[in-house]
């Protein structure tokens, strides 16, 4: 790293070498699912939820040999501590109905995450079923489908536990449903009614907190449901709140011009942890691959001037099927780290200074100097230390990975 980089920052009174030290402590949530479109092993069911990945560039995971060699293959360009997202559809061993998932469908993706140091998060998978009627899960008018997708949850929360025992460190289990309606709904209430009933007898189980978090992830429409979303968000952070489980902020999952940067003050006071699915939204869908743009740099600056790095949970939610799937992968990741890094190399405190004694004009022009200081000196200098190519590096490194790989796949 420049000399002249360190005292430049030095002079805003931040020490590089700290926060690149804070930054490889952070642990980011890779999302299996972008490199196989969502589709699991299940082999069956097409991408239902209103939710689409769109495209078909070649070398797309067929199974779990394929997908987790993908992931070998990002996480060798992405720098930080990981841990791998995982959905019930990607069952490794002794497939069974999604239902009656346990331990054993997963022993593969326990033995993998060991051997490379990562953690496990999970998520029932409530789309993209046969079992879900009229687009319906846990909110169903039908006792039966609701039985059905309670008994799915519980049992991905146990696989959840099984993953923290197994990897010592906390996983996350998120519910997300895709139930909503294409038009006006006559009825608003019933169907909420019926999702937190079937939410309080998910909780009946008493899973182990020590190891767990369980999360509800709302959603302001689909594709298909753009009416009216049954878990909405003041849903899902009033029943969070109230039966003490986490509200899970999707990036992409609130109006265009709502930020979601600046919830993350507000929940902070009221919950424990925070977890999110960073997302980019354009237009209809709610799952880019993430950019580093201004919306990614307000969460990040927020998880940090708030000091919330250690009681979040930070995982990643797109899925694009036009690029290379595991670029796609590693350009989103390595846009976390970035938008964290620049937010751990601001001066927060000399900012909130100048706001506390009404000195707008400081806090302008301080939050306009920072945009230009040499950031992607600290950025290399990180990558170095963490045994990672640079931007040049992993790109040229993954087109070959794509011929020589991901090309025979002959899909
Ligand atoms: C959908 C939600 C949900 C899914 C994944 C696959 O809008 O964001 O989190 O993207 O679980
Ligand atoms: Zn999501």
């Amino acid at each position: 790293m420049r000399k002249e980089t360190k005292l430049k920052y030095q002079e805003l009174g931040i020490n590089v070498n700290e926060a690149i030290k804070t930054l490889k402590k952070v642990k980011i949530s890779l999302h299996c699912w972008q490199l196989d479109d969502v589709s699991g092993f299940e082999g069956k069911e097409l991408l239902t939820g209103g939710i689409q990945a769109t495209g078909n560039y070649l070398g797309k995971a067929r199974n779990f040999e394929e997908l987790t060699a993908d992931l070998d293959e990002a996480l060798k360009y992405i720098p930080g501590k990981k841990k791998i997202n995982l959905h019930a559809i990607y069952q490794s061993d002794a497939l069974v109905d999604r239902r009656d998932i346990s331990r054993r469908q997963f022993k593969r993706w326990v033995d993998f995450a060991k051997e490379r140091k990562l953690g496990l998060d999970f998520n029932p998978t409530i789309f993209s079923s046969s079992k879900m009627v009229d687009g319906m899960s846990l909110s169903s008018i039908d006792d039966s489908i609701r039985e059905y997708w309670i008994m799915h949850c519980i049992n991905s929360i146990k696989v959840s536990e099984y993953f923290a025992q197994e990897l010592k460190q906390k996983s996350l289990c998120n519910i997300w449903i895709p139930d909503g309606l294409k038009e006006c709904p006559a009825d608003r209430e019933g169907p909420r009614k019926r999702l937190k009933a079937s939410l309080d007898e998910i909780l009946k189980y008493k899973y182990n907190r020590r190891l767990v978090d369980v999360a509800v992830e709302s959603k302001v429409f689909g594709i298909g449901v753009e009416s009216y979303t049954v878990g909405s968000h003041e849903f899902y952070m009033n029943y969070a709140a109230k039966n003490n489980i986490l509200c899970l902020l999707d990036t992409g999952h609130f109006h265009p011009t709502e930020s979601v940067a600046d919830k993350i003050s507000s929940m902070l006071l009221f919950y424990p942890r925070l977890a999110f699915h960073v997302s980019r939204p354009v237009r209809w869908d709610s799952d880019h691959v993430l950019k580093l743009n201004d919306d990614l740099q307000d969460v990040a600056d927020e998880l940090v001037k708030c000091h919330a790095l250690e009681r979040s949970y930070i995982g990643l939610d797109y899925f694009d099927a036009s690029i290379n799937r595991v670029a796609a992968l590693v350009i989103g990741a390595r846009n976390m780290e970035k938008a964290l890094l620049k937010a751990l190399l601001t001066p927060w405190n000399q900012l909130k200074e100048a706001q506390d004694k009404y000195d707008h004009t400081r806090v302008l022009a301080l939050q306009e100097e920072i945009k230009t200081l040499p950031w992607t000196d600290v950025w290399e200098q990180y990558c170095r230390e963490e045994g990672v190519l640079d931007e040049k590096g992993w790109y040229e490194a993954i087109k070959k990975y794509e011929t020589q790989v991901l090309s025979k796949r002959g899909n």
